[in-house]
């Protein structure tokens, strides 16, 4: 590069952190004044990403926090205009395209998808994952980007062409702040990284701080690069590379970070790189200020040590640059900030405008028939002073305006409630929609295609079903891995892949550490990068420790983004029953209230279970797949298609037809309840079974009120604590499908004891709910409906 060259590189660096500087300055005003709800912004941490952004490439992921801002200006992936509309929570995609105003200002995200839900060519842009709030929670998702690439490399004959990936050369660059690696996620996703050996970069903004909490409360030593020094690479293996620089000193840092990004990039070793020395002279955000925790002190430090400061004084003492040409940069660049935070503002206000013009028109017509002049009249005055209105403004107006007409039989009400009806419809799309995919291959489209049996069909272990199909999966597409604590060299603790880490290779059939957050961050990465990743938790009970990144990042990916992303993960497991009170649980209600955003299925046997990893692995959506735990040593059929039949999601299926009452349950209790069933044919009771196999999606043609319509009486039945998963059902069923109206008796839940289930046989037995309880319930719930006809039970 020539010196000129330089020069002009220098000043666009400048000119770029100038106006990302300009840009936080007025946002916190905004905020202040009320135009916008919150703010937190980047300011004091420009330079270090103005460095990674020159090394980031085409084909890279970004997995970062609310700090980027500047990193995603320079990379070209958000303008100005965007940032101020993301402030203002502009719902237009176009405007605010890394979340359509759905996620607060500083959640950055890029559009991985077309609007019809398919794949751009990621390999040809610059991406970013979709941001959380949740402090380190983007340190799981990096490990699976930076996997992806290591994943391609090694696959990339079997792979061949495609829009992900150039043979792995794409680096995964990880932000945090430095409080934030107090998390365990930190430390868990520095380590898997070690291990595996993948490229991601992962930097450390360190100022000092975590809002109020100086770094003697947060990190050993107060320095997380010293204490990383352990897993610095050496003659003796594999580690990072470890830098530490100052945010303030821009040619050291570009140094740093052009060298870090080819290290990653060519020989796949991770890196890290702890930028100290930071500041943040507006504070943490606009929740507080900083002057109430940091001595005069320091803050004379951070303004001394400003990286804006700093560089600009750099550019000085080196002549890149004259004091009168900053100055022109800088009166440029507030100007341009200004006009872009104007445009947004304009472009985001319209919208309302029209449609509170609209309002206030309809609201005003009512006057003509009405007794509630004043009433309305007010109602258009308090909605033509707001120089800031809201969506909420017009919506409190117009049902106000319908309270006051209630009574009042007006031509002008039906136009208004019109007018309100659009009004929710496009509210609706604007806030609620896009939590599930809707691209040609969202779940719901894939066809249904029966399993089929002969004369021929052999009676196999529940285990050799999973194993066969597994073997299918990876056989014909090499997207597919699968992955997780004792999955590789002995194929799961229940063998679902013996043998197939031999067949297809380490590479796509492998063990991991015990990692549950990391198993799930690496699925949730690889699967944003096209790969078709089966992450899988040893035990259900052990999903707890992986739930919060399927629960806060990959249920809400296609919301948060407006479907801007996708991640079609299959987490599997196994649960329901096995042994006492760490090895049989059946939290299923707090998984699916956790995860909305994902599937959740519960097939009652293995050859359920393996129609709907082949559903799942024809559809681009996120799902967890929960095998009955005791269900692998019994002998099912096996299909003769397996591998072409597919269990449709929300579709229970009747096990048994029956007369007095419905019994809705899943999973392991199938079992148990059939026992029941038998026992209760004595007392000439007959029940109708459905296995409702699907939790999230539930029961899509409501079936099951079907059924109700000829019982009149509901029992529903599961292994969860009283009130959990039960309780969802009950509401699907009473509530969303109208079940209520046909019910001649009290709707019964059997469930397990509110404790997890203690140890051995008796302790299973007395905690779960058990043939002879169901039995008992059962029949006292036909007494008392027809004491005549069913005697009471005890
Ligand atoms: C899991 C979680 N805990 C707490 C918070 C609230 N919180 C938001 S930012 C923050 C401090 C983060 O400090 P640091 O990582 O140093 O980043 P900085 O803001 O200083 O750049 C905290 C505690 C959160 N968002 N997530
Ligand atoms: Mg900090």
């Amino acid at each position: 590069m020539s010196i000129d060259e330089f020069k002009k590189t220098v000043l666009e660096d400048y000119t770029i952190a100038y106006r990302s500087r300009q840009a936080s300055l007025l946002g916190r005003k905004e905020v202040l004044t009320g135009k916008a709800k919150f703010g937190i912004f980047g300011d004091g941490k420009e330079l270090p990403q103005i460095a990674m952004a020159k090394a980031f490439q085409n084909g890279d992921f970004r997995s970062g926090y609310y700090r980027d801002q500047t990193f995603m200006m320079a990379i070209g992936q958000h303008t100005v205009q965007e940032f101020f509309a993301q402030l203002y929570a502009h719902t237009d995609v176009q405007a605010e395209p890394a979340s359509a105003g759905r996620m607060m200002n500083g959640h950055f995200g890029t559009r991985s998808l077309n609007p019809d839900g398919s794949w751009k060519t990621l390999k040809d842009q610059k991406n970013s994952s979709a941001d959380i709030s949740p402090t380190a929670g983007q340190m799981l998702r990096l490990v699976g980007l930076a996997h992806a690439s290591r994943y391609y490399r090694e696959n990339a004959k079997l792979i061949g062409e495609n829009p992900f990936s150039d043979n792995g050369n794409e680096v995964a660059w990880g932000t945090i702040g430095n409080a934030s690696s107090s998390e365990g996620h930190f430390f868990e996703a520095i380590n898997a990284g070690g291990v595996l050996q993948i490229p991601m970069v992962v930097s450390v903004w360190d100022d000092g701080y975590g809002i109020s909490v100086p770094a003697k409360y947060q990190t050993t030593k107060e320095n997380i690069s010293e204490i990383l020094k352990g897993f610095e690479r050496d003659e003796k293996g594999n580690g990072y590379i470890i830098y530490t620089v100052n945010g303030w000193d821009y040619p050291e840092l570009c140094r740093v970070y052009e060298e870090a990004g080819r290290i990653a990039r060519e020989k796949h070793i991770p890196v890290l790189v702890h930028v100290k020395e930071l500041t943040q002279p507006q504070g943490h955000s606009t929740s507080g200020s900083h002057e109430r925790y940091k001595t005069k002190e320091r803050l004379a430090w951070e303004q001394e040590f400003d990286c804006m400061q700093k560089f600009r004084d750099w550019i000085l003492e080196n002549k890149f640059s004259t004091e009168t040409e900053l100055e022109q940069i800088e009166s440029e660049a507030k100007t341009f900030v200004n006009q872009s935070k104007k445009a947004a503002w304009e472009s985001y206000l319209t919208p309302v405008k029209k449609d509170l013009a609209q309002s206030v028109e309809l609201i005003q017509a009512l006057t003509s028939g009405s007794a509630h002049v004043e009433e309305l009249e007010n109602i258009v005055q308090q909605l033509l002073t707001l120089t800031e209105p809201l969506r909420k403004d017009i919506g409190v107006a117009i049902h106000k305006a319908l309270r006051f007409t209630l009574h009042e039989t007006i031509n002008e009400r039906t136009a208004l409630i019109e007018f309100r009806k659009q009004f929710e419809s496009e509210n609706a799309e604007r806030y609620s929609s896009t939590l599930y995919s809707l691209s040609a291959e969202s779940v719901l489209r894939v066809p249904e295609v029966k399993p089929e049996y002969s004369e021929n069909s052999k009676m196999v272990d529940g285990r050799e079903i999973m194993q066969a199909f597994f073997d299918l999966a990876l056989e014909r597409d090499p997207r597919v891995f699968a992955f997780g604590e004792d999955l590789g060299k002995i194929g799961d603790v229940n063998q679902g892949f013996a043998g197939l880490q031999e067949k297809y290779g380490e590479s796509r059939v492998f063990d991991t550490g015990i990692r549950e957050l990391t198993i799930m961050g690496q699925g949730i990465g690889a699967a944003l990068r096209g790969l078709r990743p089966i992450a899988e938790i040893q035990y259900l009970d052990y999903l707890l420790y992986g739930l919060q990144p399927l629960s806060d990042d990959l249920a809400t990916l296609q919301y948060r983004t407006k479907s801007g992303q996708k991640a079609p993960l299959i987490v599997r497991t196994r649960g329901h029953r096995l042994e006492g009170i760490w090895h049989s649980g059946s939290p299923m209600g707090m998984i699916i209230n956790a995860v909305r955003g994902m599937h959740v299925l519960v097939p009652r046997d293995m050859t359920q279970a393996a129609g709907f990893y082949n559903t799942m692995l024809q559809s681009d959506e996120p799902a967890l797949i929960i095998e009955c735990l005791n269900g692998y040593r019994l002998k099912e059929k096996l299909p003769d298609n397996l591998g072409v039949y597919t269990t449709p999601v929300g579709i229970p299926d009747i096990l048994e037809e029956g007369q007095h009452l419905t019994i809705v349950s899943y999973g392991s209790t199938l079992r148990v309840i059939q026992e029941a069933m038998e026992q209760l044919k004595e007392l000439s009771i007959s029940c109708e079974l459905i296995d409702v196999q699907s939790l999230l999606p539930f029961d899509i043609h409501h079936s099951i009120v079907a059924s109700l319509k000829k019982t009149n009486k509901l029992v529903v039945i599961d292994e969860d604590v009283p009130g959990g998963a039960s309780a969802y059902i009950l509401q699907q069923i009473l509530e969303e499908q109208n079940g209520y109206q046909y019910l001649d008796a009290k709707p019964l839940t059997i469930t397990a004891k509110a404790h997890r289930p203690a140890y051995g046989t008796d302790g299973d037995y007395f905690s779960k709910p058990n043939a002879e309880d169901i039995f008992g319930a059962i029949a006292n719930m036909m007494h008392e409906y027809d004491p005549k006809s069913f005697p009471a039970f005890i």
